[in-house]
């Protein structure tokens, strides 16, 4: 198929901060790495400040800027809205972008309530009726290592599965001096170290063992509770303003939490922003009766293998490199060796997104697959808030 012969599809981006230029760079890409079965438009993006947007816009590749996201929608030259915009917005967004036929991929969590969760997933589930898409923005399960872990799970290379342990680690606000930014506001993100970290290791840890977390026991903490104030539009790598004074963290700076799976799979995961040289720990092991997975985004390309099933004299933990052409995405890439990153991730979600909405099918995280994420960060908050009382996830 020729480029030429692709039907356009045009996007429409909300946001343009740290995940806004993630998504430009996979939108811009996709299409010159994989044979995608339609051409992504990048028609316009929207903010609220008119001279950021058009700013964001010239030099993130966008054609145009909008000051509201309702202009968006109402073009006609846009098939896709893309949701790049703090939690607190999501459910307006995507319910009005769902109900306008508009296909949406929206940034996790899906929402910051499980009550905007379930209008999300109800409006998906009545879109979907007109064959308009809906996914979550749970990219981790697009790297090449993790998707790779998921086959070797779904083949039964590990067995029954009895551990799976995650963990997402950073450390980007040990400072007590980092300024109080939307990701530590209640309002704007839900949570702290919860829903912001700890949904990808709920999703990539249910992904990957193809199992769901059916209860938890919790601890939650926030080690630093007052902050400097920051300007409004700071993010990760925000400085304080230095002459607004201090205002109080209303997120939790780590999580913790047991759980059990359906299968029957004991799971611990930890959540914090506070694991002092840890960047981008998110790590995810897996044990079974046939064998055991490692992984860690911090060496993204490799997936530690354990096969039980060897002679045990020359048994032990092997590092597979994730890049040969038959690994999940890499084919599209570069040779072998020739290691993918973290934007990659976005790209291949970009290209999965296109594919479903091309085929018809339903793009996977659907909307239902980010509310019963959302529905675990409930009774994780629920449980913590209740000194660690062991609390079922609501089915
Ligand atoms: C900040 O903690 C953050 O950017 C998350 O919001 C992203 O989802 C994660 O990929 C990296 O860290």
């Amino acid at each position: 198929m020729t480029h030429e012969s692709k039907p356009a599809l045009g996007v429409g981006m909300v946001g343009y901060a740290f995940m806004g230029r993630a998504h430009s760079h996979a939108w811009r890409n996709a299409g010159a790495f994989f044979d995608l079965p339609g051409a992504p438009v990048m028609v316009a993006l929207a903010g609220r400040s008119r001279d950021q947007a058009t700013a964001a816009a010239e030099r993130l590749g966008w054609g145009a800027a909008e000051t509201d996201w309702r202009e968006l929608i109402r073009r006609d030259d846009v098939d896709i809205i893309d949701i790049c915009s703090p939690g607190d917005t999501h459910a307006e967004i995507a319910v009005a972008a769902l109900e306008a036929g508009k296909h949406v991929l929206c940034e996790k969590p899906l929402a910051n309530t499980v009550a905007q969760a379930v209008e999300m997933a109800e409006a998906a589930e009545r879109a979907r009726a007109n064959g308009v898409r809906s996914m979550v923005a749970f990219n981790y399960r697009r790297v090449p290592a993790l998707a790779l872990a998921r086959d070797m799970v779904a083949e039964g290379r590990l067995g029954t599965i009895r551990h799976v342990r995650a963990q997402y680690l950073q450390d980007w606000i040990v400072d007590p001096e980092f300024p109080l930014v939307w990701r530590l506001d209640v309002n704007k993100a839900g949570s702290g170290a919860l829903g912001d970290i700890g949904a990808h290791i709920i999703d990539a840890a249910q992904f990957v063992a193809g199992d769901q977390v059916t209860g938890v026991s919790a601890l939650m903490e926030t080690f630093i509770r007052k902050r400097p104030l920051a300007g409004a539009s700071a993010g990760l790598g925000a400085a304080a303003s230095g002459n607004l004074g201090q205002g109080t963290v209303t997120v939790d700076d780590a999580a913790l939490f047991i759980g059990k799976m359906s299968g029957g799979a004991l799971t611990s995961f930890e959540a914090t922003r506070f694991a002092t040289g840890r960047k981008n720990a998110m790590r995810l092991e897996i044990n079974g009766s046939a064998g055991s997975l490692a992984f860690d985004f911090e060496a993204m390309n490799e997936l530690s293998f354990y096969d039980n099933t060897e002679d045990s004299r020359t048994a032990g933990f092997r590092r597979i490199l994730v890049t040969e052409p038959d690994h999940p995405y890499a084919g599209a890439w570069w040779p072998p060796g020739h290691l993918l990153g973290y934007d990659h991730t976005f790209t291949h979600e970009v290209k999965d997104f296109v594919e479903a909405i091309a085929s018809g099918t339903d793009p996977s995280p659907s909307f239902e697959d980010g509310l019963q994420v959302q529905r675990v960060l409930a009774a994780v908050a629920r449980s913590a808030s209740d000194r660690g009382v062991w609390t079922d996830v609501e089915a």
